[in-house]
């Protein structure tokens, strides 16, 4: 399948995965609004394969060029001269990216491989989750510049580590480094350096690629949904999202492989 070509955005197949690289190190892979509009139309392209036409990846990469940054936040160079009506066309635009690929039906692993700071930060929440080289380095420094967050890390990044956790990073700017990210459950896994990284996102894509797309692509839609949802909301929330795995063919092939002691082959529908 053909996601496109972009000027700030590299593709790259590798068996069930897709990685997609923010391509701008020499300003830190930061979202300029060439990188921005690029992230707009492959979002876009995506969001329009549905599970039902089988998508023929099973998770995407996210990942920044170069050996220093993932990336370093809005672009502060263009935002010197923002006016505030821009500011917001800038935030509003960063939620569609963002809330798209939360959408998407296979899961999306934020690789983070150096300064994951602000906006870059805040694209790496809107991943199902995050795994860091030794390189990683992690903040909402928006307080040094006078901003506040403003592509999702005021909502995110509570949600992900906590409110207490996530006021102290906002209020101080303070940037951590990759093994407090995963202490604190910013980051899942920490890899030794940039090559291991990349090798252990594709090798959780391939492991989730064995399993039921339907059963990924029900949950990743329920999770989101109930997150931050009160428990009986949440657990109504659950019983339609167990419902309808009944309803699909993947769980009948599940089901039967699993009694007649064979390797399902999902159908993906
Ligand atoms: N924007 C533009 N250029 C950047 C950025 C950035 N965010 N970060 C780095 N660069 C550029 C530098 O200007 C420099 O360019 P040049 O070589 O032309 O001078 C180049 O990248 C290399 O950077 P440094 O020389 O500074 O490299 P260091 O290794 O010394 O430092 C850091 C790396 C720590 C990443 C440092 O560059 C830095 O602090 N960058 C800024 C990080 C930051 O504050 N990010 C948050 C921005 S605000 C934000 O993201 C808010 C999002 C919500 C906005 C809501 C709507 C408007």
């Amino acid at each position: 399948m053909d996601f496109g070509s972009y000027e700030t955005l590299l593709l790259e197949t590798d068996g069930s995965a897709l990685v997609v690289t923010v391509n701008r190190p020499e300003a830190m892979n930061a979202l300029a609004a060439a990188v921005v509009e690029d992230l707009l139309a492959l979002t876009e392209k995506l969001s329009a394969v549905g599970i039902d036409a089988q998508w023929p990846i099973r998770g995407i990469i996210l990942t920044g060029a170069g050996d220093k940054a993932f990336v370093a936040g809005a672009d502060i160079r263009e935002m010197s001269s923002m006016s505030a009506d821009a500011a917001e066309a800038y935030a509003r635009q960063m939620h569609t990216v963002t809330t798209r690929l939360e959408a998407l039906p296979v899961p999306v692993i934020a690789a983070v491989n150096g300064f994951a700071l602000g906006g870059g930060c805040e694209l790496a929440l809107a991943c199902d989750f995050i795994y860091t080289s030794a390189r990683g380095s992690f903040g909402q420094p928006e307080v040094n510049l006078g901003l506040v967050p403003g592509f999702g890390g005021s909502v995110r990044l509570q949600q992900r580590i906590g409110l207490g956790q996530a006021r102290e990073l906002i209020y101080t700017g303070r940037r951590i480094k990759a093994d407090e990210a995963l202490r604190i459950g910013l980051a899942n896994a920490l890899f030794d350096d940039a090559e291991a990284l990349l090798a252990g996102a594709k090798a959780t894509v391939q492991e989730i690629a064995t399993k039921a797309p339907t059963s990924v692509d029900n949950t990743k839609r329920a999770l989101n949904r109930i997150n931050g949802l009160p428990v009986a909301a949440g657990l109504e929330a659950e019983v339609e999202s167990f419902r309808e795995a009944f309803a699909t063919e993947d769980s009948v092939v599940g089901r039967a492989a699993f009694l007649a002691k064979e390797t399902p082959a999902f159908p993906g529908r």
